[in-house]
């Protein structure tokens, strides 16, 4: 008896953490609305700017349904989803919502269900946003928190809740059917209006919508997780009076280091411990931003791109302080992504493949070359192509730009330095990798790299063990949506025996392919 009490509850501290299933419903709306107070139709996520937020827990499985009720005729019509960051690793199906790569994007009036379970002890801090051509612009972007209930790092924070997420994205008070046509015209990408700071910002002329306030309690330490939902400006974060240090960055947990300023590019994500150690006040957060020549766009003024640390106690008003951009000369203390350390080292295995991929520009043109080619979506989907049979690089059209790649091997990409000085944060859908070489820094760091964002400049490794084919494309949308994009095809017989799709899956692209134009 004694015996088997014991095997029983051997047999229980073995189950996995209790993981559930997490239904999520989103209505995909045009909703109209003033981040920044100027008012205009936008595509959202349950009518919000950001959207809903989406939080869940270390090895839960996401269901995450889509109505499209998109019925604004200014803006796409049909859409997509894509949670940036997350592994989609599913043995019987590929809910990735990687328009013309993984699937085709779900058409007005109609659902689709994305299957997503967290896999590999994957937590920390994501984002959902539309991936069908620049649509997110127009404002579906969302975050999505993976909490971690054994986060080793849980000492050094006393609240990390739904009030402590910030997300900073750019704002434009055009939809993206002209923008995206002024951009074709001149190649010149458009300059964003504002920034906001959780869906609010200001613009010159504009009126003084209240800044978003950060309530903090003296004495308390937070943890604040910055998504830099932008789709083209740099954000730089810093808050008067008070230090930040990273514990993780694009979802990996990292080894604390303080600064005072944080450089994010589109697409990154930084956890912050801050110390609410100060006198009881107003601070302002500052969150200023740089994209293009703001002489273009004279409505943009980085400086109004801020929100308030509200200490309890504090009066409902303005800091005192004047608006800055933030630390500079000796008083500030940058973070250096190359002396960024992870948590837990993982060494980057020795490269089987080499690829480099040069990115050029073409002079005048809204057109971006990854080594000569830009990239075109296809018509049938990548991944449709090889379910089909598709077996080497010639199965595919030079435009696809796929790379054809065998399983389980090691992949090592070379950014050469830009050329134009701008950083294009590569962002490789369904896998992490290893940043064995940050912009910031000459140093090879095979030993212990951190996971960071590829960009001009650096040096990166995957595996190619999870079988797929993955997007692989800057974050600067309009500069994804000019050809600056790749696809990773990575073991395309192993996808093969992989990958069953679903009834509802098979279904997309017969109902994308047959709606008229100015529905897709
Ligand atoms: C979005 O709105 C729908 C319809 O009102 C609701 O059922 C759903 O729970 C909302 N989703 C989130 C994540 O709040
Ligand atoms: C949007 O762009 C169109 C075409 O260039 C232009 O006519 C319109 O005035 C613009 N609207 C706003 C709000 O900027
Ligand atoms: C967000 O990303 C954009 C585009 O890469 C970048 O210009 C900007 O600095 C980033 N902002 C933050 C806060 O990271
Ligand atoms: C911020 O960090 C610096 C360097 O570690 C330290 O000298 C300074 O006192 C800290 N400031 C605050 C407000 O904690
Ligand atoms: C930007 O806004 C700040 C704060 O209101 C103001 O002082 C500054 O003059 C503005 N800059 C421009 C170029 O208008
Ligand atoms: C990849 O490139 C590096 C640096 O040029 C070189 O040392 C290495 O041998 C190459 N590896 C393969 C597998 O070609
Ligand atoms: C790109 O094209 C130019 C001119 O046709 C050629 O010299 C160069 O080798 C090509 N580069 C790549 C990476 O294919
Ligand atoms: C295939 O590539 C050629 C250029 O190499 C391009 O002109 C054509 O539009 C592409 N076709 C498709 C179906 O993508
Ligand atoms: C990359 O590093 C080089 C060399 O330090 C620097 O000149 C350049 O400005 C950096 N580029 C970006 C986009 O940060
Ligand atoms: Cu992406």
């Amino acid at each position: 008896m004694k015996l088997l009490v014991s095997t029983v509850s051997a047999a229980l501290l073995a189950l996995p953490v209790f993981s559930k299933t997490l239904p999520i419903t989103l209505d995909i709306v045009n909703a109209q609305g003033a981040p920044d107070g100027f008012s205009r139709s936008m595509v959202t996520a349950n009518g919000t700017y950001p959207g809903p937020l989406i939080t869940a827990t270390k090895g839960d499985t996401l269901v995450v349904t889509i109505n499209n009720k998109l019925d604004d005729d200014t803006m796409r019509r049909s859409t997509s989803l894509d949670f940036d960051g997350i592994f989609v690793n599913t043995p019987n199906s590929f809910d990735e919502g990687s328009s013309f790569v993984t699937t085709c994007p779900v058409a007005p009036d109609a659902s689709y269900t994305y299957t997503i379970p967290l896999v590999d002890g994957q937590a920390g801090t994501f984002w959902y946003h539309s991936q069908l051509s620049v649509q997110y612009v127009d404002g579906l972007r969302g975050a999505l928190i993976v909490y971690d209930p054994e986060d080793p790092l849980k000492h050094l924070y006393d609240v990390d809740d739904e009030n402590t997420i910030w997300q900073v994205g750019d704002w434009w008070h055009n939809t993206t059917l002209p923008l995206l046509a002024g951009y074709v015209a001149t190649g010149i990408v458009p300059v964003s209006d504002s920034g906001t700071f959780n869906g609010v910002g200001r613009y010159n002329g504009g009126p003084d919508v209240p800044f978003h306030v950060v309530n903090v309690v003296q004495g308390t330490r937070y943890r604040f997780r910055i998504i830099n939902t932008s789709a083209r400006n740099v954000f730089t974060i810093s808050i008067d009076s008070h230090n930040m240090t990273i514990i993780e960055t694009d979802g990996t947990p990292t080894q604390p280091m303080t600064v005072n300023s944080i450089d994010m590019l589109a697409g990154q994500r930084h956890s912050i411990v801050v110390e609410a150690n100060q006198p009881v006040a107003n601070y302002w957060i500052n969150a200023p931003y740089v994209g293009g020549d703001p002489t273009r766009n004279l409505n943009q003024n980085a400086t109004l791109s801020r929100a308030i640390l509200r200490y309890k106690g504090a009066p409902a008003e303005d800091p005192s302080a004047p608006m800055s951009l933030g630390p500079a000369g000796a008083a500030l203390n940058a973070l250096v992504e190359a002396n960024l350390r992870p948590l837990v080292a993982s060494p980057a295995p020795e490269a089987d493949i080499n690829i480099t991929l040069n990115l050029v520009v073409t002079a005048g043109k809204a057109q971006w070359n990854v080594n000569n080619v830009s990239y075109l979506a296809p018509e049938v989907p990548t991944l449709v192509k090889i379910l089909e049979g598709a077996n080497s690089a010639d199965d595919f059209n030079v435009t696809e730009n796929t790379f054809v790649l065998p399983a389980n091997k090691i992949v090592q990409v070379i950014f050469p330095p830009s050329i134009d000085d701008e950083a294009h944060p590569f962002h490789l859908h369904g896998n992490n990798f290893w940043l064995i070489k940050s912009n910031s820094s000459e140093e090879i760091n095979t030993q212990n790299p951190i996971a960071g964002v590829g960009s001009t400049g650096t040096i990166m490794r995957f595996s190619t063990a999870n079988p797929g084919p993955w997007f692989f494309h800057c974050h600067i949308f309009w500069h994804f949506q000019a050809g600056l994009a790749t696809v990773m095809a990575s073991g395309l017989e192993e996808t093969r025996k992989e990958v069953n799709p679903t009834k509802a899956w098979d279904a997309l692209c017969p109902a994308y392919d047959a709606l008229p134009a100015d529905l897709q």
